[in-house]
């Protein structure tokens, strides 16, 4: 079935094992931005996106400023309380218990958002 020798053969066989584990290695690499982003809340036009997000117990949200201003995140009930975020500047806060997290920007209290934690 295979003219090569049985070395050579065993070469080929072992090269095509490595072309399948990259390909699909890759193939989880390319997947892994969408999974992250879950995890983002963006902040732009004086606006938090998305609004409102359901996130597991234990789970570290990234809020990311891409706005060209300042933005504060910070807890209704004082859970949190980012600094001043400048343009790209991240703020991360891990959700530890299960509740509704209400937040609002320190600096325009009208940009609202909400985070869901479920067990
Ligand atoms: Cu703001």
């Amino acid at each position: 079935m295979c003219n090569l020798t049985k070395r050579n053969c065993f070469r080929v066989w072992c090269l095509g094992l490595c072309l399948l584990v990259a390909t699909t290695a890759f193939g989880i690499i390319l997947t892994l931005p969408a999974v992250a982003a879950d995890n983002e809340v963006d902040i732009d036009n004086f606006a938090f996106t998305p609004k409102e997000l359901t996130v597991k117990a234990g789970t570290a949200i990234v809020f990311h400023n891409r706005d060209d201003i300042p933005h504060l995140v910070v807890g209704a009930k004082g859970e949190f309380h980012s600094k001043a975020l400048d343009t790209d500047d991240t703020f991360e806060f891990t959700f530890a218990k299960p509740g509704t997290y209400s937040y609002f920007c320190g600096l325009h209290p009208q940009m609202q958002g909400k985070v869901v934690v479920t067990p």
